[in-house]
């Protein structure tokens, strides 16, 4: 008995695949969610004003009182990829099944479309509705539609299936993008009808929803309706129902086995993060690099003085006694004591003040899911930085404050970012001493913080206590180039 034609070797694979990469998104993206576990519409995120929330801590309505990170909920290492509050592993975990799960939908489709099989999924006839009416009314009464129906598939499965590969999977896609602030500053438009980063988030969010209530169906039909026949098609592509015993055995140790590969995917990751970070960022690096590289075009700066958020969320709380002396006592004397060291000048808040300044409106967003736009203000640091000396590659910038946590629990290291030399002479990275036209808040990095327009939120350190030009960054910290990447396992380029 030959194989069934219908049932191909790619189709079987191509599905097979999609199962264990779906699952790796959902689980990646379970994590993520929990490092923000709340969904707004709006784009301030302002306290109190999400439509769903996954906790059930209640925020206080001031800013600068409640970190994100505190925010974080820690999933188990059974539900989550990789669980237990680690985002930064969880995104590029996602950024990787996302290149592979686009790579083989891809090929999935196109030989749907280039063997013809697509006829038998895709409705080319409005009957198909009085079909699947018909086909639901039998379900609804706990019947099932006969076996004559399915060739191989009937009208509701036509309308199921074509709705999940050409709707909700492009759904996810186009979501899913619109949350980078990479295509935001590109395509500001098309983020914008989506309800900005907000609105893609949560749309992002409801389409898992529709895929994961597709999923429950399709799978429960697949073992209820017609099983002999499903099993058997999956396994060995024909309909031969004897052998629906091994291909029921097949596929359920297919399953358990993926199951373990899932859970043992978090477990090993979490047995060593800095292996797992090494291991995927690079990985993560080829999808900036064929993907986001060729748009390269000059970010569009679409946001004004409307788009301003009434609320800015906090990451890192101002140092207090046992951080940072100093910085409270320039505090309590008005900034007249407080001093950065950039290169082997000191200077003070009015020299900040004296220099040229820069201002403009941007959007902040964190690795957790947050975001706020505000007008920055404060000098350029290539106005600042001495000329660059031979060799020097990197700029690093270091806080009075501490790191709020370290990864393996050691003493908290000062916080401090590192960013490439050709960022740090852009035109929007500056020194912010001003926000929305006032001196810059307590708790947002007072007096003065980094903002790099064209980098993630997490190289923007808050009370900035020096700024030097540097050879390499392997000789600080952990070497990964800034503590978000120490600690939080957030990749070294975060270019956006
Ligand atoms: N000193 C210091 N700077 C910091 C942090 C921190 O914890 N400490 N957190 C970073 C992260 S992850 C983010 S998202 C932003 C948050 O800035 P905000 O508190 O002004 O919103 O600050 C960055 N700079
Ligand atoms: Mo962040």
């Amino acid at each position: 008995m030959g194989i069934n034609p219908d049932f191909p070797m790619w189709l079987r694979a191509t599905h097979l695949i999609n199962f264990i990469l779906i699952g790796m998104l959902l689980r990646s993206g379970f994590e993520i969610l929990s490092s923000m576990p709340r969904l707004w519409w709006s784009n301030d995120c302002a306290p109190g004003k999400e439509w769903l929330k996954f906790t059930k801590r209640e925020l206080p309505r001031e800013e600068g009182v409640y970190t994100s990170l505190m925010d974080e909920k820690s999933l188990s290492p059974i539900i989550s990829l990789p669980g237990r509050e680690n985002v930064g592993l969880g995104r590029h975990w996602h950024g990787a099944a996302v290149m592979l799960w686009v790579l083989n939908g891809l090929v999935y489709v196109t030989l749907l479309l280039s063997t013809g099989l697509w006829r038998r999924i895709v409705p080319t006839s409005w009957e198909v509705f009085g079909d699947a009416w018909e086909s639901a009314k039998i379900y609804a009464g706990f019947g099932v539609p006969s076996l004559e129906n399915f060739q191989p598939y009937d009208a509701l499965q036509m309308l199921a299936y074509s709705a999940v590969i050409f709707v909700f999977a492009p759904m996810m896609m186009f979501t899913g993008v619109a949350m980078s602030p990479a295509i935001r500053e590109r395509f500001p438009r098309y983020v914008k009808m989506l309800g900005g980063h907000q609105g893609a988030r949560s749309l992002h969010f409801l389409s898992m929803v529709c895929i994961s209530v597709f999923i429950i169906i399709h799978v429960t039909l697949v073992f209820a309706v017609h099983r002999e026949h499903n099993l058997v098609h999956m396994v060995f592509g024909d309909v031969d129902t004897a052998r629906y015993a091994q291909a029921f055995t097949a596929i359920t140790l297919t399953i358990a086995a993926v199951i373990i590969f899932w859970i043992a995917l978090s477990y090993f990751t979490l047995a060593d993060r800095a292996r797992a970070h090494h291991f995927l960022v690079p990985f993560t690096e080829l999808g900036r690099k064929f993907f986001l590289n060729p748009l390269k075009a000059a970010p569009k700066n679409a946001f004004t003085d409307a788009d301003i958020s009434q609320f800015h969320w906090t990451n890192g709380l101002p140092p207090t006694e046992e951080e940072s002396r100093e910085w409270l006592a320039a505090k309590s004397d008005d900034w007249e004591s407080y001093r950065v060291q950039v290169g082997d000048r000191s200077l003070t808040l009015s020299d900040l003040e004296a220099l040229p300044q820069a201002s403009y409106i941007a959007t902040h967003t964190c690795m957790q899911g947050w975001s706020a736009t505000s007008r920055w203000e404060g000098p350029r640091l290539r106005d600042l930085l001495p000329p660059r000396p031979e060799g020097a590659n990197y700029v690093l910038i270091e806080s009075y404050g501490l790191a709020q946590q370290m990864y393996d629990n050691r003493p908290r290291e000062p916080f401090y970012a590192v960013i490439e030399a050709s960022t740090a002479l852009e035109d929007r990275t500056i020194l912010a001493i001003r926000r929305n036209g006032h001196p810059l808040e307590v708790h947002l990095g007072a007096p003065a913080r980094l903002r790099a327009e064209s980098q993630h939120g997490y190289k923007a350190v808050k009370w900035v206590k020096s700024i030097q030009w540097i050879a390499d960054y392997a000789d600080y910290g952990d070497g990964r180039g800034g503590t978000r990447e120490d600690s939080a396992l957030q990749a070294f380029n975060g270019r956006i």
